[in-house]
Parts: C-alpha cells; sequence; structure tokens
C-alpha cells in the first residue's frame, strides 16, 4: 500500500522544486542560527544566495560523523533548546555518541518516514506489530512504534531480548507483523524450533528488518522460516532514524524519502558527486528538519542510486542494498561498535597491553558472539589464576558498559597476538551473512 501517494509518487520535476526550495530555506536557517555551518560555508566561500539550483549542493560543505563528535552534545542544534521534544543517540567512533534532537515536527516527518515504510510492506489499521527493536536512545523500537501507530495498527512494544516472552506473546496475542533486526528474527525462528512451536501456523505475514547487514539468503531463510515477507529498511541516528529508505512489493531496491532526505553518492576519496549506478559512499542532506538538521552527511554506507521507474508506482529514488562501509564499524547484535571503542577502553584499564583481536562469530543460534582476545602483562601469568580471572572479569565489564553489548574475553599473554607490519589486524569477521 502507499501511504502517501501525493508525495511518494510525485512527478519528478515538482519533487525537484520542492527539494530545492527546502535546501534553499535549510542553508539560510543553518547560515543563521549554527556557527559550525557559518564558518564551514564562510571557509568555503559560500552564501546561501549562492543555491541557485539543487546542483549547487556540490558547493555546500560536507558533514562527517567526528564534526558530530566534535560539537556534542548540542553544538549542531539550529533551533531553541525548548523545542526540542525528543532525543536518539547511537555510538559514536571513541565514546561520545552521536546525537539527533527532535523537534515536534522533527518527529512528524519521523511519524510519515515509517509509516510509508511499513504501508510498503503491508502493514494496514488492521495489523498488530511485534515491534522488537530495542526501545530507549536506539531509534529503532520509537521508528517502528511511531509508524504503527501512524498508520493505526496495534503495536506490541516488545523491546529486544526475552525470547521465551516474545514468543508467547506473538501466538496469544496473534501478532501479524514482525519488527527486529533480521539475525534476531532468525534467532527468534531457532528458539519457537525448539519450543515445539510451528511458527508457519500463526498469522504472521511480513515484517520490515534492517538497522544491520543481511542477505538475499537470509530474506529466504526469515521468509521460509516465518511463511512471510520479508522487507529490508534502512536509515541511521544521525538523519532520523529508521524510515530514511525501504522497499516496496518489487523489492529491487530501496526508496528514499527524498522528499526529506537528499541522497547523493560521492567518491569517498575525491568527494566528487556520482551518477546514478555507480557505487560510492551516501550522502544525505535533511531538508525539512529542525532540530539538528544536517547538510550533506557523509553515511560511510557504500550504495548506489536507481532512478529508473519502479513497477509500485512511487516516483522516488531508490538505493541498493547496502554493500558495506568505508570505515571500520562492525555492526554487532544491532549496536554499532568501533575497534577504536574497544581499544581506547582498554588503554584505560591497568595490567592490559594496547594489543587485541576481535573476533565476531555468527553461530547456530544467528547471534552475533563476540571474543575480544587481549595481552596481558607477563606477570599476570606467573601469578595465582585469581588476578588472571579478576582482570577478565573487569575487561567484561567495562566492555559491557561501554559498548553496551556482553563481550567474552581471553586473556592471552605478551606477543602472542600476530603482529602486523602495515595496518594493524585489529577485527577476525567470521559471520557470513
Ligand atoms: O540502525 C536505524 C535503524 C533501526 C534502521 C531499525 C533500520 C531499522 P544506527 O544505530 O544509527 O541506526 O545505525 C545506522 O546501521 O549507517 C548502516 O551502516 C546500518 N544499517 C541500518 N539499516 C541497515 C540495513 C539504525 N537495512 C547504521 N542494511 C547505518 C544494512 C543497515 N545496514
Amino acid at each position: 500500500m502507499i501511504f502517501n501517494p501525493e508525495y511518494e509518487c510525485m512527478e519528478t520535476a515538482v519533487r525537484q522544486k520542492l527539494q530545492l526550495a527546502n535546501l534553499k530555506n535549510l542553508v539560510e536557517m543553518l547560515y543563521a542560527n549554527v556557527v559550525f555551518y557559518r564558518e564551514k560555508m564562510d571557509a568555503l566561500g559560500v552564501k546561501p544566495v549562492d543555491i541557485h539550483s539543487l546542483k549547487d549542493i556540490e558547493k555546500l560543505p560536507f558533514t562527517t560523523k567526528d564534526d558530530l563528535r566534535l560539537n556534542y552534545p548540542h553544538g549542531l542544534l539550529a533551533c531553541p533548546k525548548d523545542r526540542i521534544v525528543e532525543v536518539h543517540m547511537s555510538s559514536g567512533t571513541t565514546g561520545k555518541p552521536v546525537v539527533d534532537e527532535y523537534t515536534m515536527k522533527d518527529l512528524n516527518i519521523w511519524r510519515e518516514s515509517m509509516a510509508r515504510t511499513m504501508a510498503a510492506a503491508g502493514c494496514t489499521k488492521d495489523d498488530i506489530v511485534q515491534n522488537c527493536y530495542g526501545y530507549g536512545l536506539f531509534t529503532g523500537g520509537p521508528g517502528a512504534h511511531y509508524g504503527a501507530l501512524t498508520i493505526g495498527a496495534e503495536v506490541l512494544p516488545m523491546s529486544s531480548g526475552n525470547t521465551a516472552r516474545q514468543l508467547m506473546v506473538m501466538q496469544d496475542f496473534g501478532s501479524t507483523m514482525l519488527t527486529c533486526t533480521p539475525s534476531y528474527a532468525l534467532y527468534m525462528a531457532e528458539e519457537a524450533v525448539d519450543a515445539g512451536i510451528d511458527l508457519h501456523s500463526l498469522p504472521l505475514s511480513k515484517g520490515c528488518f534492517g538497522a544491520e547487514p543481511w542477505s538475499e539468503n537470509m530474506r529466504k531463510e526469515i521468509e521460509n522460516r516465518y511463511r512471510m515477507k520479508a522487507y529490508d529498511i534502512y536509515g541511521l541516528t544521525e538523519i532520523i532514524g529508521p524510515g530514511v529508505s525501504f522497499e516496496c512489493e518489487a523489492q529491487d531496491g530501496l526508496h528514499i524519502n527524498e522528499d526529506f532526505f537528499y541522497p547523493e553518492i560521492i567518491d569517498p576519496q575525491t568527494g566528487a558527486i556520482l551518477p546514478p549506478g555507480e557505487k560510492g559512499e551516501l550522502v544525505f542532506t535533511t531538508l525539512t528538519k529542525e532540530g539538528t538538521p544536517l547538510l550533506r552527511y557523509r553515511t560511510r554506507d557504500i550504495t548506489y542510486l536507481m532512478s529508473e521507474p519502479c513497477r509500485c508506482g512511487r516516483t522516488t529514488t531508490r538505493m541498493h542494498r547496502l554493500f558495506g562501509r568505508t570505515d571500520d564499524m562492525l555492526i554487532i547484535r544491532g549496536v554499532n561498535v568501533f575497534p577504536s571503542q574497544i581499544e581506547q577502553a582498554l588503554i584505560e584499564i591497568e595490567g592490559t597491553e594496547p594489543q587485541y583481536l576481535i573476533v565476531v562469530n555468527r553461530g547456530e543460534s544467528h547471534l552475533d558472539d563476540v571474543e575480544l582476545q587481549v595481552e596481558v602483562k607477563r606477570e599476570f601469568f606467573s601469578d595465582e589464576t585469581r588476578g588472571l580471572e579478576e582482570l577478565r572479569n573487569r575487561i567484561e565489564n567495562v566492555m559491557k558498559s561501554k559498548l553496551q553489548i556482553g563481550v567474552k574475553v581471553k586473556l592471552v599473554e605478551p606477543k602472542t597476538i600476530e603482529r602486523s607490519l602495515g595496518k594493524a589486524k585489529r577485527v577476525i569477521d567470521n559471520r557470513k551473512i
């Protein structure tokens, strides 16, 4: 179902006119209200009056994750603080999270974006949506919640985890739609088998999955196990959360809500804009946001844009499902983790050497397991084992609090971890996604 045909099927020329008007307003507003953008634009010698066409966007500065981190927490706020009604965050590269601060208008943009997203997967007011994305600072839970409410569906705000209870509710309340990470969907399906539950006998018929990389194989597996249609949805905290782009029934790329989020693909090395069909780094400008709008935000996600018409009737530009990232960010159980965060935490722990290796596996259960091998000072190994045990527990606790995921720590003797002559290899990712 197309939630908002007026905008989703708008003639391209009309949409571009709207995008240009909004881009001009945005640039004017950022130049007037945000010192960071005024300084960046002055450094490039560009003023709001220099924006005459959408193509002129290339005159504007990029924004990076580092810029967000350096301006934490409120440096990029573009409106009076008392207009902010909600805040979300996700991990940054070295400790400080990236923040999205929403005004009521921003929340309405999010609601609309997620309603379009979920309607494209077939959600109607008759659906019962079991929402197992995490609630809290993460955008997944609230995003799907708002989307379902906007459509008028019933929401079961489960949040993630407690699988036995998820399965009980799924059966007792007759959930018809599932929203969670794809790996958690598969994990739940395995648990259902162990509990003797026949998923095919349940009314679940569709789901929106995202927040982490997944493949066509995983889609088939989810579709077969639940006997449902599985749709890819994409988004990121900095831009709005989930709802930036979504698959329709054609499942041939993800439609970008481009009246709100203007996409570009750039060469990550040179910053030059690439044409549709060419793979590069995805960049978004939030055309209509008020709280923390961003100009040309470099997502570090790799994809290409598709401008051919889609058979669903929507006219919006699509992006291919992601091919990967330009940085070393790992997504573990839906949580963004940078190796540099682990390194930073280790430096603060007495007794460890700055040598570590992160090994990520996806076992039978379909959930990610992380083993962190850490070299420790030799004296720990000549000591009683209690010292080692204490150190291991300390590292596990620090990792849990800093990364928000459980990590299994293995302490190893100095010089055990293979040294590299070039770039240190910090991650072995054995997941076959
Ligand atoms: O993961 C928002 C979200 C929630 C999307 C629920 C979809 C569903 P962050 O925690 O800020 O926000 O992580 C954003 O996750 O830059 C991608 O690298 C990755 N990602 C998100 N969706 C997908 C997807 C949420 N469908 C980062 N496929 C992004 C692959 C994805 N990677």
